[in-house]
């Protein structure tokens, strides 16, 4: 069947959307790679599989809020958008504008968006402001701004946009056939992992699931203030896109977590990049640092016995790999660079 998007396929779970106000890249329909490898590595007699949110159409599943959000402004009329972002909401915001033939603004922490993530806000033709302060100080901003003035605001205290990230969610459960014994994704404004437990919760109700997953959600140690219980003034950590101190959606976070029997924990550095690389390596599949804290996790709670045998454990890898390219090449050997000549390329390969 022709794939039309997450509002044509799920709209039986979202607010209806009037036909002709839908705006749409075709997001969503990613696939759920099954892991085995790394499943051997990290946690052995589970099954891992990776729903790679990288694939959708700006690359990250923020493409799945923003169908929703955008649409939702344009039937109420609305020329322009606003949202703070650490990048890939910004993304997401600046590709679905251009599609509606809205104005996005989009106000980002200098420095410290990822190389990829801002090409696109620029490309797509965005106004992007950099903000000298963090993500929590943009987010502050756009919220004031578009009580005051007539721009529509498209960061996940939008509602439209924790519904339409929903459908991650069924996807999975269409997938599998049920929801995993665990469902686990890193943390930073925490509308995605609201959504996700939402959107297991609807599924659940109207049959199409006979279980709900456990929510394992992971924030990084310098920008863990659901996990510390106290919003970060400043914080930190190399997976830029989580790089948030005060997230919108913190008490629906929690919510997702107790309801489900599930935990919020954090993760280093380090750890994250250990497991961005092991990934990329193990099963080929390239995604963010953010995204990798989710396998962190994984290896984290499986250390601590955590698992069964036969447990099904899903991981977001909320966005692709080439939003940061920067950190690729940080991470890994660097290229050699030598002479155009045979004995010297066969020597350096290891065949001589
Ligand atoms: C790759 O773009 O907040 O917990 O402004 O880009 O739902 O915030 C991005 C968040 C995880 C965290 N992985 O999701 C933004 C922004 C990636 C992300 C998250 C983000 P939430």
């Amino acid at each position: 069947m022709h794939w039309e998007g997450i509002i044509r396929h799920y709209a039986r779970f979202f607010t209806p959307v009037p036909d002709d106000c839908v705006v749409t890249l075709l997001e969503g329909n990613t696939p759920l790679i099954p892991a085995p490898a790394l499943a051997r590595v990290i946690a052995p007699g589970t099954e891992i599989f990776l729903k790679y949110e990288g694939l959708n159409p700006t690359g990250s599943f923020k493409d799945r809020g923003m169908t929703m959000a955008v649409s939702m402004a344009k039937a109420s009329g609305a020329d322009s958008i606003i949202c703070a972002s650490t990048g890939n909401t910004s993304a997401a915001a600046a590709a679905y504008a251009a599609r509606a033939g809205m104005k996005a603004f989009v106000l980002i922490p200098e420095g410290k968006i990822a190389l990829g993530k801002l090409s696109q806000a620029m490309i797509h033709g965005a106004q992007v402001l950099q903000i000298l302060g963090n993500f929590d100080d943009a987010l502050s901003l756009v919220c004031e701004v578009s009580e005051k003035y007539p721009v529509t605001l498209v960061n996940s205290v939008n509602p439209y946009r924790i519904e339409g990230q929903k459908s991650g969610a069924f996807e999975v459960c269409d997938a599998l056939g049920d929801a995993p014994t665990y469902h686990v994704l890193p943390v930073g404004n925490a509308g995605n992992i609201t959504a996700y437990w939402a959107g297991y919760k609807a599924y659940h109700e109207v049959g199409k699931s006979a279980r709900l997953p456990r929510m394992l959600g992971w924030q990084a140690e310098g920008s863990a203030p659901i996990v510390r219980g106290h919003a970060i003034a400043k914080p930190e950590t190399v997976a830029t896109a989580i790089r948030i101190g005060n997230p919108a959606s913190w008490k629906s976070a929690e919510a997702a977590r107790d309801e489900s029997g599930g935990s919020i924990g954090m993760v280093s550095d380090a750890e994250i990049l250990e497991a961005y690389k092991l990934v990329a390596e193990t099963e080929g599949v390239f995604c963010e640092p953010a995204s990798a804290a989710s396998i962190a996790g994984v290896i984290k709670s499986s250390k601590q016995g955590l698992f069964s045998k036969g447990d099904s454990i899903v991981c977001t890898l909320t966005g692709h790999g080439l939003k940061d390219p920067d950190n690729a090449i940080a991470q890994s050997i660097a290229p050699v660079t030598m002479p155009p000549n045979m004995a010297d390329v066969v020597r350096v390969l290891g065949f001589s």
